[in-house]
């Protein structure tokens, strides 16, 4: 995107209107080396020492050898728990070129990078409320592994993530953020986004934040898939991409060498919510997020910003 800040503001009026316009804005290089640095440190740690990998495969992974980052062999996912705390996800994902570390989502140090960290809530705060949830959980860490075909050692041809996967998330969705915590490249699983698709994708939706699809929401994805053209964000380490929660978007075309390192997490209104219990009753139980489905909602109408503060 184009830089439209300015030095007085954290969120400058041209800013808004992008994010209106296309449902996101980034924020280069929110995120000191300083505080990201130690950061990826321990999530390396933890990586190396909790992911498991098959041990038949022969692959050992060194963080200081990107040789070896290339096809990840991790042990055999086991299936989904199906009740209890963690149903629907383990605490960590791991399949193909994709880990997910949900389990640091809660970790001070991972907090500390996106809803605590304060030039971020002071965004979220100017795009969406004031009085945003508390700050005790992000999505965690997502790390996209590069791919090579190895019949074919010219490493042009990939194993996986040559092709994306659009969708909008669910459960509550307002405001969401990912921050990039090495710098990502073009062609290198960056966030991936269809600018503009928030509009369409708030009107497929019954009610304002809580996933309540309508029956044309597939249509609509379709529609939106076949006349954008969707935007690979492309920012140092330390950007933050503040998206708006009904924007199409899907893990990016990944044929680089590199590992795709993002933080994910999510910005809703502080409002009362529903239980555990009710969120499981209605398939809407993703734990690992912080975003819980409003007890009440406003039914989508014309004006989708009727609810956001919006610099105001
Ligand atoms: O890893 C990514 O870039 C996308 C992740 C995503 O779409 C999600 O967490 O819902
Ligand atoms: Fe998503």
């Amino acid at each position: 995107m184009p830089d439209l800040s300015i030095t007085d503001a954290v969120v400058s009026q041209a800013e808004i209107q992008f994010f209106k316009e296309n449902g996101f804005l980034v924020k280069p290089r929110m995120l000191s080396d300083q505080i990201l640095d130690p950061a990826m440190d321990l999530i390396w740690a933890h990586l190396l020492h909790h992911v498991p990998m098959d041990t038949t495969s022969g692959w050992t992974l060194k963080r200081n050898d990107p040789a070896t980052w290339i096809n990840p062999q991790w042990a055999l996912m086991p299936a989904h728990p199906t009740e209890g705390e963690f149903l629907g996800r383990h605490p960590i994902e791991h399949y193909g070129r994709i880990i997910k570390l949900h389990d640091l989502g809660r970790a001070d140090y991972v907090l500390d990078l996106l809803p605590r960290n304060k030039a971020v809530r002071t965004v979220a705060e100017l795009l969406l409320h004031t009085d945003l949830r508390a700050t005790t959980q992000t999505r965690g860490v997502y790390a996209v592994f590069p791919t090579r075909n190895p019949a074919d050692p010219e490493g042009t041809r990939r194993l996986t993530g040559a092709s994306l996967a659009p969708h909008t998330d669910q459960v509550c969705q307002q405001l969401n953020a990912c921050a990039y915590l090495q710098d990502v490249g073009p062609r290198s699983g960056g966030f991936t986004l269809y600018p503009g698709s928030h509009k369409q994708m708030f009107q497929a939706h019954v009610w304002e934040a809580n996933w309540s699809p309508r029956p044309t929401y597939f249509d609509t994805v379709e529609q939106i898939v076949e006349k954008t053209e969707p935007l690979e964000i492309i920012a140092p380490k330390g950007s933050v991409i503040f998206w708006h929660g009904r924007a199409l978007h899907s893990v990016g075309i990944h044929l680089s060498d590199r590992i795709r390192w993002a933080l994910f997490a999510d910005f809703t209104q502080n409002r009362p919510v529903r239980n555990d219990q009710e969120h499981k009753d209605v398939g809407q139980y993703e734990w690992f997020k912080d975003a819980k489905l409003f007890r009440e909602d406003f039914p989508t109408g014309p004006d989708m910003w009727q609810h956001w503060r919006l610099g105001r």
